[in-house]
C-alpha cells in the first residue's frame, strides 16, 4: 500500500496520483508532460487553490536513483491538500504547485526493477552498446560546454548526442516554456549532499546578476531546515562554486532560457553515509525539511519582492 514508510513503484505513485485527483477535484488539475523513450506518460500535478498565485514548479527524479525525491515530492501533495496545519495551509493555497514527482519514469522503473544504482534514461545509444544519457545534461543551455558532461556514451554524465535527444527532456522544456510567465521558482530536487545550488552549472566565470538575492533565498532555507529539532545542515552557493561545472542542467536552463529568476537544484538528505540508498525511515525527516525549507524559501523571495 502507497505511503512513506517505504519507497514506492511508478505504478503505487500513480495509482494514487490517481486518487488524489479524483479526491480533491476543485483543486488538483492533471498535467502530463510527455511521453518517454519507453512510452510512458510523465505525469504532473496541479494544486491551485485561487487565481493569480505566485507559480512553483518542482521537477523530481530525473535521476532514477534518486528515490527521496519523488518520496518527498508525493509528501508535500499530500500535505498540500490534507494538512490543517496554519503554515502549511498558507504555503499550499497562496501558490500554484505544478509538481512532477517522477520525471525519469523509464529510468525509476529500471532503477526499482534491474539496478537499484541507474541514474540515465534509457534510450539506447546508436554508437555505443550502453545505454542512456544524464537528462541532467541534456537541457538546451550551454549544452556540452566548458565541460562537467561528457561525451561518451557510457558515462554516467553523458551529455547525448544532441541537446534535448532524451525525449523526457524535450517534453519537459516544451511544457515548462509553455507556462514559463506562471512559473516564478523552478526547483530541481535531487539527493544527496544537502546543497541548495544556484546557476551557473556552465561557468564559474560569472555569476548570475541576481546571485546576492539566489543566496538570501538559499540561506532562509538553509537557517529554517537547521533550526528543526532534526539539525540538518544546508550548504548553498552556485552550482560551479560549490559543486562543479555542469552544464545542460535544469536549473540553468529555466534561468538562462526561460527568465525564471529563482532556480534551484535541491540535493536531498544524506552526506554520504547511505548516499542514494537513503533508508525509508529518513523520507518523512527530510520531507518535513523540504517543507519547511520551502516556506521559508519562498517567504524571502516575497521580502525582496
Ligand atoms: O550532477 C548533477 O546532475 C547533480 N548532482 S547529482 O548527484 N544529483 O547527480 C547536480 C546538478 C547541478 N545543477 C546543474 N548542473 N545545473
Ligand atoms: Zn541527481
Amino acid at each position: 500500500e502507497f505511503g512513506w514508510t517505504r519507497y514506492n513503484t511508478l505504478e503505487e505513485i500513480e495509482k494514487w496520483l490517481d486518487e488524489i485527483l479524483s479526491a480533491y477535484p476543485g483543486v488538483t488539475e492533471e498535467f502530463i508532460v510527455g511521453q518517454s523513450y519507453e512510452n510512458r506518460t510523465i505525469r504532473g500535478i496541479k494544486i491551485s487553490y485561487k487565481l493569480n498565485n505566485p507559480g512553483v514548479f518542482i521537477e523530481s527524479n530525473i535521476h532514477a536513483r534518486e528515490w527521496i525525491t519523488s518520496a518527498t515530492a508525493t509528501w508535500l501533495i499530500n500535505q498540500f491538500l490534507t494538512s490543517e496545519d496554519e503554515m502549511i495551509r498558507s504555503l499550499a493555497e497562496n501558490h500554484d504547485w505544478y509538481i512532477v514527482p517522477v520525471l525519469n519514469v523509464d529510468g525509476f522503473v529500471y532503477s526499482h526493477e534491474k539496478d537499484r544504482m541507474w541514474r540515465k534514461t534509457r534510450q539506447p545509444s546508436e554508437t555505443s552498446s550502453c545505454v542512456g544519457v544524464d537528462p541532467n545534461r541534456n537541457f538546451d543551455s550551454h549544452w556540452m560546454e566548458n565541460g562537467g558532461a561528457s561525451e561518451e556514451p557510457c558515462a554516467e554524465n553523458y551529455g547525448g548526442p544532441y541537446a534535448n535527444s532524451e525525449p523526457e527532456i524535450k517534453a519537459i522544456s516544451e511544457f515548462v516554456a509553455s507556462i514559463k510567465d506562471k512559473v516564478n521558482v523552478m526547483l530541481a530536487f535531487h539527493s544527496y549532499s544537502q546543497l541548495l545550488l544556484s546557476p551557473y552549472g556552465h561557468t564559474a566565470e560569472e555569476e548570475p546578476e541576481n546571485y546576492d538575492d539566489l543566496n538570501a533565498v538559499a540561506k532562509a532555507y538553509a537557517d529554517a531546515v537547521l533550526a528543526l529539532p532534526y539539525g540538518t545542515s544546508y550548504d548553498y552557493g552556485s552550482v560551479a562554486s560549490v559543486l562543479y561545472i555542469a552544464s545542460g542542467g535544469t536549473n540553468d536552463w529555466a534561468y538562462n532560457e526561460q527568465d525564471i529568476r529563482i532556480s534551484y537544484t535541491i540535493e536531498f538528505r544524506d552526506q554520504g553515509k547511505y548516499g542514494f540508498i537513503l533508508p525509508p525511515a529518513y523520507i518523512v525527516p527530510n520531507s518535513e525539511e523540504a517543507l519547511i525549507g520551502i516556506s521559508a524559501l519562498l517567504d524571502k523571495c516575497q521580502e525582496l519582492g
